[in-house]
């Protein structure tokens, strides 16, 4: 079995940490944390609770009116450079605890830390470079606008992606100044914790980066509610985020809820297949296919459809679900649970299944692994068309003209990404304009990371962006200073 060795979490025990010390849980009741690769339990975590979110929040509060607070925006970047190249001489050893606690093929955990680094490089550098603006207004009057941070942000982290949605939304909250509590999913949160340890020892002073492990619907829902929160960063399901916006909204203050998505990619009968063709397969095999802007719907325009689906057979056939060692692309899940879920929508697909990979003969039996799936022609009003299934299941389906396209790809309730495949640029620049969603790729897909580039959704993916330089806005407010002369 390729399967890689993992280190263990340096972490001595379950603990949380807050205003710069790992400590237990104040009920002292844990979690465990079974790796996905063969089911095991190897670590456990702090079932954290009310009590906890609300120590780690007057940290938080404390490092903002103090310490925290005092850096300089250059000073901030620094300390975020620093960190940066601290994470990337730790990465090889982050991406193998990732990979044990998450499941999640090494490369890909790899990849995830390549990213966080850039996160950090990224908005440490830009945490000096955000401008105000001056106004021009009535004679005898200055006036500017001033970014402020919100204060306290509450970042509610999923398991798919810890690393990198951590440094998408903490990354872009510290350079502006705010102070963080996190808390990370159940289901995979050691290598969060094993960055809120190296910050520490990097400098970044107490109660600056907070984080808080726990069930969702205790600890995360207290983050979501407590009033001395200012700003809160969701990630995860639909259900959850209607949560979250509830309880913003009762506590007056600004919320991003990135959702998920059943983000279509479109192939014309121009379209370059080879090209085309392992970047649709990556696109939805990729960590399992449980990523938010997992390219779940294949559109292929008629003329071409027995070609693609052909193409797209023989690639699903070779796929096999491995041991997330180096000789993996597709891992097991993240839990029973998921496995669970994506079993029953394939069980009730509606559709012809195309084609189904494999299992590896020699992966651990305890471990959470399924085949991929193609299935095809998809019913566009059927549940495999709508709905996120999170797993490595590609729902095919013909259209016509571009017409029709558009309204199959616009015909869901999610609006996350899409991307398109076709040589006509005409076509090129009407479709990108006609895609209700966040971000559009045009003859390639989720290329690079993309972390410098606005990411979020319409409806029910969410709202906001994070990622790029516009998130800094997201995650500071605009005061506007009117100042009368003489
Ligand atoms: O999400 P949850 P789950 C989708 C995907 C997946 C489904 C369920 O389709 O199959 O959601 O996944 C915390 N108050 N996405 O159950 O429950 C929880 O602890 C506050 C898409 O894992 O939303 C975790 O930290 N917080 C998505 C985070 O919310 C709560 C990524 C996400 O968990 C809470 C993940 C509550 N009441 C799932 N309940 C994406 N956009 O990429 C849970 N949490």
């Amino acid at each position: 079995m390729a399967q890689c060795t993992i280190l263990v979490t340096t972490l001595p025990g379950p603990l949380n940490l807050i205003g710069g010390e790992f400590r237990p849980s104040a009920s002292g009741g844990e979690l465990p944390v079974i790796s996905p690769i063969d089911g095991g339990r190897f670590a456990a975590i702090a079932d954290s609770g009310p009590e906890d979110i609300a120590a780690a929040i007057v940290a938080a509060r404390t490092a903002f009116d103090g310490a925290w607070g005092g850096f300089s925006a250059a000073e901030r970047g620094r300390l975020m450079l620093r960190l940066a190249l601290r994470l990337e001489a730790e990465a090889e050893a982050l991406a193998r605890l990732e990979t044990r606690d998450n499941g999640k093929p090494i490369a890909q955990s790899r990849a995830d830390m390549a990213a966080l680094v850039r996160y950090f490089e990224y908005y440490g550098g830009a945490a000096d470079k955000l401008h105000g603006e001056v106004i021009p207004f009535l004679n005898g009057y200055d006036v500017m606008s001033l970014r402020e941070p919100h204060g306290v942000t509450g970042h509610i982290i999923p398991w798919n992606y810890p690393v990198q949605i951590f440094g998408r939304s903490v990354g872009a909250a510290l350079a502006m100044g705010n102070a963080t509590v996190t808390k990370p999913a159940e289901d995979a949160c050691l290598s969060i914790l094993r960055i809120g340890e190296l910050a520490g020892e990097v400098g970044f002073p107490p109660g600056a980066i907070n984080i808080v492990t726990g069930r969702g619907e205790v600890a995360g829902k207290a983050l979501a509610e407590h009033p001395g929160v200012d700003f809160i960063s969701f990630t995860g399901s639909p259900e959850v985020g209607v949560q979250i916006q509830i309880a913003a909204a009762r506590n007056h203050i600004p919320c991003t809820l990135e959702l998920g998505g059943k983000s279509p990619q479109i192939v014309f009968e121009d379209a370059d297949l080879d090209a085309a063709l392992p970047v649709i397969v990556n696109a939805i095999v990729q960590n399992g296919g449980q990523t938010c802007s997992a390219g779940s719907r294949v559109l292929i325009q008629r003329g071409i459809w027995d070609r693609l689906t052909g193409l797209l057979a023989d690639r699903f056939r070779a796929v096999q679900a491995r041991a997330s060692g180096e000789d993996a692309v597709l891992g097991p899940l993240i839990s029973a649970r998921q496995r669970a879920r994506v079993q029953r929508y394939m069980d009730g697909a509606g559709a012809p299944l195309i084609a189904r990979g494999g299992i590896a003969p020699d992966v651990p039996p305890g471990g959470f692994y399924i085949a991929p799936a193609l299935f095809g022609p998809v019913d566009p009003s059927s549940p495999l068309a709508q709905e996120e299934v999170f797993g490595p299941v590609l729902a095919a389906i013909p259209f016509d003209d571009e017409a029709e396209a558009i309204a199959i790809a616009n015909g869901t309730e999610y609006g996350l990404v899409a991307g398109i495949w076709t040589r006509d640029g005409d076509r090129q620049a009407r479709m990108a304009r006609a895609m209700r969603c966040g971000q559009v790729y045009i003859n390639g897909y989720g290329a690079g990371g993309g972390i410098e580039l606005p990411f979020g959704g319409v409806r029910k993916s969410g709202h906001g962006r994070e990622k790029g330089f516009v998130a800094l806005h997201e995650f500071s407010r605009l005061k506007t200073i009117i100042h009368r002369f003489g």
